[in-house]
């Protein structure tokens, strides 16, 4: 075969993704003449030293390569070793991602601060209560004083997150005494994220640190300052202005787009813009606007984790994850896409211009080459967003492109918070984890296993989650989720009551008892914060140990792509759990630092990273975890117990 029919073998779209409608989409795509993620990942390997994190371009000097095979063989031009170079790299990844969640939850702090002065009337404390739970879990007084006097002080407080220069992070208080301690003798406890992230970007600059250990604490400290910094500031004040989500029937997927709407896209991940839409979209004049140019009405979907967040809070369906941000636009329905920050393929711009959607960027933080920038301001975000519909609806009345609107719709619940998890399995007046907490200590659930992230175009998609997730559910582990990987799972199916019948015989007596789902639905990535907040509450309900390290839990990214992934993961493992990627990872075996996140900093009495790619071992290894750490708390039952072995067998 020629190299020119080789490029031109056509991909079969079923070897490459799960998700029926996204495989449509990209047929669709083909036919269309138009690429896409899933054809340019075939023509573009990725680079072989780069995956292992074998590179290093932090000078001029270089960029220095070392070999695989023998890692040690060689050094960098300044003397860096493999040790070195890929904890660099990690830790400027922990950063960036970091750094995102950290800046995303300063935009939350800011819309707060302004509402709490009253210069932005448009939106509003809406969640009371939370405000004042949020409040007191960080020693503000809150007893018998005025909402607006705590939300003051709250926003003086959480402030800190970002700038201190020293001390501990607020939300610090909110962690189980004996993990506190390890962080204490370790020395991570984060400061302000402002100075944390600052410092690793000062210690990976050439020349600075280059001891492997000291920069893992690094990382740990800056990782730290994201789980229970920026993203649970993001997740909290959301929660308080516009509501934390309960348990709603939602749906997801490219069926909800409707041909004969004005069908407009939310994608990216701050819930301001997406409120503000929400705002403008059920504007009675808006709406007339729509229905003079001959539209039904307006159609309001989100897409990623802004997504997720609506999907949750307001129960507004959701189009689909990372890897079909690209496929809803092929479907020439959407009328306007709106964005703000991260995850955002720049081939949006294109394919939106192949389609005639209309295309914006909102941020000042993110523009893009060809989008159409109308800037967002929290003080008047109705501008922005009216603009939006405007240009929709003048899309609507102007289509050209072919329509085809997959017929997948898929509904579910969503919208689990970790408030939620005290009434959820039972205790409707005086909520608590102890119902949790006593099923995992009797056993009909062995653990609880949080699986979250992205989705790659490297690995099937949603294929790994969903395989995944099955397994664990199968196996008695109650799934937690977040993010696209929530996405993911909602299309199978697996987020209805009646999943139940595909979990273990524990997991499904306690589902069908409560009429919950085996798998919840938590939101965004920030949301991950909830899963400490849940962590932590579980710890102080008591039973499981003294700190996140004695839980019966661990974490997964199945399909992770972003470097937010790595922070997360790396947060989760400094606060003492269990967490396995998918894909690949970016360190070499056997080398000493690929040793201490696999294997030393649970030594430390931290959690530790693991790895594998086929999702039923990835499943297993999670259960082992949770396995070993329910017979050092001492309940493994009989039958667990047997089971335990035969796994035992079978891994070893
Ligand atoms: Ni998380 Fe959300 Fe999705 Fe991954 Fe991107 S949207 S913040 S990074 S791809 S889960
Ligand atoms: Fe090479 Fe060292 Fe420069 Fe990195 S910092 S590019 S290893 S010389």
């Amino acid at each position: 075969m020629s190299q020119e029919e080789k490029k031109q073998k056509p991909i079969n779209f079923r070897d490459v993704s799960i998700c029926e409608a996204t495989i449509q989409m990209l047929e669709k795509a083909a036919k269309d003449g138009v690429e896409t993620a899933f054809t340019r990942a075939a023509e573009m390997k990725p680079c072989p030293i780069g995956a292992d994190s074998a590179c290093c371009k932090h000078c001029f000097m270089g960029p220095c390569r070392l070999n695989s095979k023998d890692p040690y063989a060689k050094t960098g031009i300044c003397g860096a070793t493999i040790d070195t170079i890929a904890a660099r790299n990690f830790a400027r990844m922990v950063a960036s991602g970091a750094a995102a969640h950290t800046d995303h939850g300063m935009s939350m702090l800011d819309v707060f601060r302004e509402v709490v002065n009253g210069r932005i009337k448009d939106y509003q404390i809406k969640d009371e209560t939370k405000l004042r739970n949020v409040a007191a879990s960080i020693g503000i007084e809150v007893e018998g004083r005025e909402t607006m006097d705590i939300a003051k002080d709250l926003y003086e407080e959480l402030e800190r997150t970002y700038t201190q220069v020293e001390g501990e992070i607020p939300f610090a208080k909110r962690v189980p005494p004996k993990t506190l301690e390890t962080w204490h003798k370790l020395g991570i406890v984060p400061r302000g994220a402002m100075r944390e992230i600052m410092e690793i970007m000062h210690r990976t600059h050439i020349g600075v640190d280059q001891e492997y250990n000291n920069i893992v604490k690094q990382c740990s400290r800056t990782a730290l300052s994201d789980g229970w910094g920026g993203s649970m500031v993001a997740t909290e004040l959301s929660d308080i202005l516009f509501g934390t989500p309960k348990p709603i029937v939602a749906g997801v997927n490219m069926g909800y787009l409707k041909e004969d709407e004005v069908n407009i896209i939310v994608h990216g991940h701050e819930p301001n813009l997406f409120e503000s839409m929400i705002s403008s979209v059920n504007d009675p004049a808006n709406i007339e606007k729509a229905k003079a140019a001959g539209a039904k009405g307006i159609n309001l979907l989100g897409m990623c984790c802004s997504g997720a967040e609506v999907l949750g809070r307001h129960g507004i369906p959701h189009a689909g994850n990372f890897m079909s941000t690209e496929a809803v636009i092929v479907t020439g329905a959407v009328d306007a896409m709106a964005v703000d920050v991260q995850c955002i393929m720049q081939a949006l711009s294109k394919l939106s211009e192949c389609y005639g959607t209309r295309f914006f960027t909102t941020n000042p933080r993110a523009k893009i080459d060809g989008a159409t920038h109308i800037e967002f301001h929290e003080h008047t975000p109705r501008e922005c967003t009216d603009k939006i519909v405007e240009m929709a609806v003048n899309r609507f009345q102007n289509r050209t492109a072919r329509i085809e609107i997959p017929n997948r719709r898929d509904l579910g619940i969503h919208g689990f918070s970790h408030e939620y998890v005290n009434y959820m399995l039972g205790g409707k007046f005086r909520g608590s984890y102890t119902p949790l907490n006593e099923n995992i200590i009797n056993g009909r659930i062995r653990g609880v296993a949080g699986v979250v992230g992205c989705t790659n175009i490297r690995v099937k998609h949603d294929y790994v989650h969903v395989e995944c997730v099955k397994e664990l559910i199968k196996n008695n582990v109650l799934v937690v989720q977040t993010g696209c990987s929530q996405i993911s799972l909602a299309k199978a199916g697996l987020m209805k009551p009646d999943a139940a019948v595909l979990a273990g015989d524990g997991l499904r007596e306690v589902c069908e008892t409560v009429g919950m789902p085996p798998v919840l639905s938590l939101g965004s990535c920030v949301d991950n914060s909830r899963i400490l907040i849940a962590c932590a509450e579980m710890v102080r309900t008591g039973g499981l140990g003294d700190s996140i390290a004695d839980l019966p839990v661990a974490g997964a990214a199945p399909e992770y792509m972003s470097e937010k992934a790595i922070s997360i993961g790396h947060y989760f493992v400094a606060s003492g759990v269990y967490t396995i990627f998918g894909v690949t990872f970016p360190s070499i075996e056997g080398t000493k630092f690929h040793k201490l996140l696999f294997e030393g900093l649970e030594e430390q009495g931290l959690g530790k990273w693991d790895f594998a790619v086929d999702p039923i071992e990835m499943a297993h290894k999670m259960i082992a975890h949770i396995d070993k750490k329910r017979m050092a708390l001492g309940i493994m039952g009989e039958r667990e117990r047997k089971l335990f072995s035969m796994e035992d067998r079978r891994v070893s």
